[in-house]
């Protein structure tokens, strides 16, 4: 293909304007320049889509399906041009015609279509996957509402509806002629039909269609662009039909809104009728597809592996089953073979209260023939394991139990591989959570750690370490994620260290600008300490023992003594709707951060600042500024995480806990670039009598931080307070924050040591930027395609 010009670029855009508004481009404002450029954008890789579909069907490559019931995209105009290799024409001819890129980018709604971690990671993976050549399709939903948007008002969090599609949205393509119907509730039956086969009968079912729409995932600067695919629900289009409003209603709430909660299991009917639309819908298409080239379904695990993401979609297990059985004729056993070595599962959690289980009732009305397809699916595993292991343990472990369907033995049972997001907590998942089903399957347990994409967390949102790292890496780094490693010989130079310390300055000035200009708080990037903690709000990540610091270091101002260093201490969180604790801990931050920010006697030594709305795109603001990166979950809590490493790879030195892929990074950067505190898992796990009272009562430096969230020191958290401090001490303080208080005060006090020695602190830096190649999740996604779904495509560079 000839190389893009300017001018030609600036040709085509004009034209584009005109034809999508009839006007100027001079008349136009941000949010049709951006949908214009995207526009464009997706006229220029369709060729490559169309190219890359081609490819995977007449070369009959295997491909990958990514079942998730979140996804976290971001925004893609950038992206997209950074993938097409355009950014440097696109920028230039805006400015030539007189646009403000920044504008531009920022008119595009950012898709909140997934909670936290697990959404983003299932984005990650697209465009890791396309990066590689790797046919890799994303399947999820299309909610109309994604994650509320947050703002606060008076301190507490207040939520509003994400109305993103309000203006279009330019890089889906609506696919009508690939709709499937959904089939929900009614009455079922097997019956004999002419040929003897025994089929199901169905009688007064709701059906719903679910009509994809079609995303591009532009592969880096490759020419591969894989599809994203999410499903909306609407009204099947029979003539001969009539539908109540109610009716359209029910089907229309399918795919309204995202379910607001991560780490709490939400058990509503219509998180599961979203559930099953999701599955029924992929499913449905898949095996269309598949069809459309080959006779018969018999080796389909040759060229289709379906990843369920965390128990979400494991219904697509039973779902395939039913297809199979039901309208390709297959035997239990055959059908069971093939579903097996089709699916596999990704567990991200070990909280318990996050174990999806669903009354039996309900799934037999909601889905009436896959309920007896897990029945089955139960009777089987029962009266085969039960001989070798024993009644007590398969009732433990088989998918029925306490009258309720347990999503996750269901997804060990129908799936040939089980991993979990990071060493740590694939060792746990082995030992505690999944230990049954570990005893009769251990062959298919395998560990995946999480990984991030370079593209968007560096080149993207640190244009300016991005510069520095190919100065002296030469850009192959881009490609070959672990050649980062070569920044580590600069770790003792003094020219680049200086480098990397003016790099950092220029993120953090220009943070504090946005602050000063959305939040209406100066900070100051010259001498503070960013430490940030960005991640949802929940009581085992302990943003609240991060806060108890805070009014440490406020009252040892306000005794006369100084910080040694001065802090900007940055949160970014939403809570729950219907998690009320989460919520008092935003009030409780924010309304330290009023008394704080507004204390004449503090000044510039001590700023709080909790950004509203997190959100991919504020992430990209404050990522590339952190000095600090706060990972301070109890040990045995957190599955993973994914934003330790992304503030790693900017160069943030993290404050970790040994959990998660914390203890990774830990053992990559080597433990004198990271400061590590608190319990291990086994400390945690062996604290059999832990009394928070008896702590509190034998540290009187810890009283005095910990009353103050009731004796008036913070005003206006009179219920909050008192809430709060209930939890650390009335009952008995479930996620150990007393416990670990005193060694994280050491750990923020080394912090601060560490900081006034400018050549060791950015030579730490230095380090845990080469070492964060290895967290690149290129690298987790070959892994996936490799071990998991046997998958073709391009080398990752490791050399
Ligand atoms: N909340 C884990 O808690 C993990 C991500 C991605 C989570 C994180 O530690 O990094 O998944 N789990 O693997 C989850 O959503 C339902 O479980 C998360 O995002």
């Amino acid at each position: 293909m000839a190389k893009l010009t300017v001018p030609e670029f600036k040709e085509q855009y004009k034209n584009m304007i005109l034809r999508l508004y009839a006007e100027d481009v001079k008349d136009s404002d941000a949010h049709q320049q951006y949908t214009a450029l995207a526009l464009w954008l997706r006229d220029y890789y369709a060729p490559f889509l169309k190219a890359t579909r081609q490819h995977y069907e007449n070369d009959r490559v295997k491909e990958a399906y990514y079942f998730a019931i979140e996804f976290l995209p971001g925004r893609m105009l950038e992206t997209n041009m950074l993938n097409l290799g355009v950014t440097d024409v696109v920028t230039t001819a805006m400015m030539q015609m007189g646009l403000d890129m920044d504008k531009v980018v920022d008119a595009e709604p950012d898709p909140g279509l997934g909670n936290g971690g697990l959404g983003r990671l299932g984005s990650e993976f697209l465009d890791s996957a396309a990066a590689l050549h790797m046919p890799l399709n994303g399947n999820g939903i299309r909610y109309q509402y994604g994650l509320f948007r947050q703002s606060f008002v008076n301190g507490y969090q207040v939520e509003m509806p994400d109305d993103w599609l309000r203006n279009g949205n330019a890089w889906e393509v609506r696919k009508e002629n690939r709709a499937c119907l959904v089939r929900f509730g009614g009455n079922t039956w097997l019956a004999e039909d002419a040929f003897g086969r025994l089929v199901p009968h169905y009688e007064n079912t709701t059906d719903v269609l679910a009509v994809p729409y079609d995303t591009g995932v532009v592969g880096y600067q490759n020419q591969t662009v894989n599809t994203f695919r999410l499903w909306s629900a609407e009204l099947p289009t029979d003539p001969a039909v009539t539908y109540t409003l109610q009716q359209k209603e029910e089907v229309n709430e399918i795919t309204e809104i995202l379910y607001p909660d991560d780490s709490n299991y939400e058990g509503r009917l219509l998180r599961l009728k979203q559930e099953y639309f999701l599955v029924s819908a992929g499913v449905q298409s898949i095996v269309r597809h598949y069809r459309k080239h080959h006779r018969s379904l018999n080796h389909m695990d040759a060229t289709v592996a379906i990843h369920i993401n965390d128990t979400h979609p494991a219904m697509a297990i039973p779902e395939m089953m039913r297809i199979l059985m039901d309208e390709e004729f297959m035997s239990w056993d055959q059908a069971w073979a093939i579903t097996t070595k089709v699916m596999s599962y990704t567990n991200h959690t070990l909280l318990s209260e996050s174990l999806e289980t669903w009354p039996q009732d309900m799934v037999a009305q909601t889905v009436p023939r896959i309920y007896q397809i897990i029945q089955e699916i139960d009777r089987r595993f029962r009266e085969l394991q039960t001989p070798v292991y024993g009644a007590d343990r398969v009732n433990r472990c088989a998918p029925l139990g306490d009258g309720t369907v347990r999503m996750a033995y269901l997804a060990v049972i129908g799936s040939h591989s089980v991993n979990g997001v990071a060493k740590l907590h694939t060792e746990l998942l082995e030992k505690d959570v999944l230990k049954d089903l570990y005893r009769i399957y251990p062959a298919r347990f395998n560990n995946k750690t999480n990984g991030i994409t370079m593209r968007r967390w560096l080149q993207i949102a640190n244009p300016a370490l991005t510069h520095l790292l190919n100065e002296k890496l030469n850009g192959d780094w881009c490609h070959r994620p672990l050649d980062i490693m070569g920044v580590q010989s600069f770790a003792k130079d003094p020219t680049f260290l200086k480098e990397l310390q003016e790099v950092k300055h220029k993120n953090k000035v220009a943070l504090a600008k946005k602050i000063r200009a959305r939040e209406n708080i100066s900070v100051d990037p010259e001498h503070a300490i960013f430490d940030v903690q960005i991640k949802r709000l929940h009581a085992y990540k302990r943003q609240l023992l991060h806060a108890l610091f805070i009014i440490d270091e406020y009252q040892q101002i306000k005794a006369g003594q100084p910080l040694s260093v001065p802090r900007v201490h940055i949160f970014s969180a939403k809570a729950a709707p219907s998690y009320y604790y989460a919520k008092e801990i935003i009030k409780l931050i924010n309304e330290i951060a009023n008394t704080v920010n507004h204390d004449p006697a503090v000044g510039d030594q001590l700023k709080v600042v909790f950004v509203p709305n997190y959100g991919v795109s504020e992430a990209e603001d404050m990522i590339p500024a952190a000095d600090v990166s706060e990972q301070i979950s109890l040990a045995g809590k957190e599955a993973s995480g994914t934003s330790n490493m992304k503030l790693m790879a900017n160069g943030a030195i993290t404050l970790a806990t040994m959990d998660g892929a914390n203890i990774e990074i830990a053992d990559a950067v080597g433990e004198d670039n990271i400061v590590t505190f608190g319990m291990t898992v086994d400390e945690v796990g062996a604290y059999t009598n832990y009394s928070s009272q008896a702590i509190f009562d034998s540290d009187k430096h810890l009283q005095k931080v910990v009353n103050a969230l009731i004796d008036g020191t913070i005003p206006n958290i009179t219920r909050e307070g008192r809430d709060i401090y209930n939890s650390l001490l009335q009952y008995n303080d479930e996620y150990f924050v007393l416990a670990d208080y005193e060694s994280y005060v050491k750990a923020q006090d080394k912090i601060s040591t560490l900081y006034q020695d400018p050549e060791k602190w950015y030579s730490m830096a230095c380090i845990n930027i080469a070492k964060s190649g290895q967290f690149s999740s290129d690298l987790t996604i070959a892994r996936y395609g490799d071990d998991i779904w046997h998958l073709t495509r391009d080398q990752v560079g490791v050399n």
